[in-house]
């Protein structure tokens, strides 16, 4: 596959396949981010395993199969688990509770939670039964034993948040981009719970391209090395399927009769984003679609469907 476009960054951009929207010739590309501070954030979370007691692994509400790492799977398959689906009220209500229900058949410790509102949550009862083993055995030994627990997820899906959200305050730097947190961070609960706040990480090829695409749209992955456009169009198209009246109603001249390759110019023009003589402003439109759908105001949408889909990207794809 040859590469035809090369981003601000100089990364390559490789083609997926080619379309035509608008009249123009384009292509969809191919979507995958392991910049060097993951691998290194790899290592040290290797490290970190004989430490801990408990992983806590922090998804995406609104893609749980894309948020989760099929590479910490593997690294944790031998540790005391809790999967936490954040972002709770950005997601359809309906699907997450499904969700939790086929994670809880699955007997895998499971629940949804919202971060950005503060105050310690189920959250931490599943830790402490998560623990519970090892508390116990050296309780028989007469040591309080405290629980450490790392928390671990792809970027950008909340994991500082919810730290400080446990803590109460502040501890640990968040953003609403990926790749805040740069190296690991212990951060003392009480004397008897610490939770260790470690970068987000991807894994190293994104095989199915579909999930990738759920993890771009979620801010997962450095917008700056992402077709903005192709994927806001994608996006559109997506959403169009999940909550048709959602997008009819925020974007007033997209309708039924729009064409899908003018999606996008139908959007620019419901908010009047135009360039000289009237052309529609088109990056523009698919920054602030982008960011509207990440901010949940276009609608609570779960992109993946409960139990329908493999619990993590890789065994998707195989
Ligand atoms: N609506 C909503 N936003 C959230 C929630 N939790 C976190 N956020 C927002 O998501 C963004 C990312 O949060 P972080 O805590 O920095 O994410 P992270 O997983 O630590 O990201 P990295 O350190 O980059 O891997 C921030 O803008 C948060 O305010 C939530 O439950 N709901
Ligand atoms: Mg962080």
């Amino acid at each position: 596959m040859h590469i035809i476009g090369k981003n601000s960054q100089g990364t390559g951009v490789e083609p997926l396949f080619y379309v035509v929207r608008a009249g123009k010739e384009t292509y969809l590309q191919k979507i995958n981010w392991y910049p060097g501070h993951m691998a290194k954030a790899r290592r040290e979370l290797i490290e970190s395993l004989k430490m801990i007691d408990v992983a806590v692994e922090i998804a995406d509400a609104r893609a749980p199969v894309a948020s989760r790492n099929p590479d910490l799977s593997e690294l944790l398959a031998s540790k005391n688990r809790v999967i936490l689906l954040n972002k709770a009220d950005l997601a359809s209500p309906e699907a997450t509770a499904e969700w939790i229900r086929c994670y809880q058949r699955d007997g895998i410790a499971a629940a949804a939670i919202v971060s950005t509102r503060s105050g310690r949550n189920e959250a931490v009862k599943l830790i402490s039964d998560a623990a519970r083993e090892s508390v116990e055995r050296m309780k028989a030994k007469g040591v309080k034993k405290t629980v450490r627990a790392l928390v671990v997820g792809i970027p950008n899906v909340g994991k500082s948040t919810f730290i400080n959200a446990i803590a109460g305050e502040a501890r640990a730097k968040t953003g609403d981009k990926p790749g805040v947190t740069k190296g690991k961070q212990w951060v003392r609960i009480t004397p008897y719970l610490e939770l260790l706040d470690t970068p987000g990480l991807l894994w190293p090829k994104l095989e199915d391209q579909t999930y990738a695409k759920h993890l771009a749209y979620l801010g997962s992955i450095n917008d700056d090395i992402l077709e903005i456009e192709e994927l806001a169009w994608e996006l559109i198209r997506d959403l169009l399927r999940i909550c048709p009246e959602a997008v009819f109603e925020r974007y007033r001249k997209v309708t039924t009769d729009t064409p899908e390759e003018e999606l996008l110019e139908a959007a620019a023009f419901s908010r009047g984003f135009l360039l000289k003589g009237g052309v529609p402003d088109t990056e523009r439109t698919a920054r602030v679609l982008l960011d509207e759908f990440r901010a949940g105001k276009i609608a609570r949408v779960t992109l993946e469907q409960p139990c329908t889909e493999s619990s993590t990207a890789q065994e998707a794809s195989v």
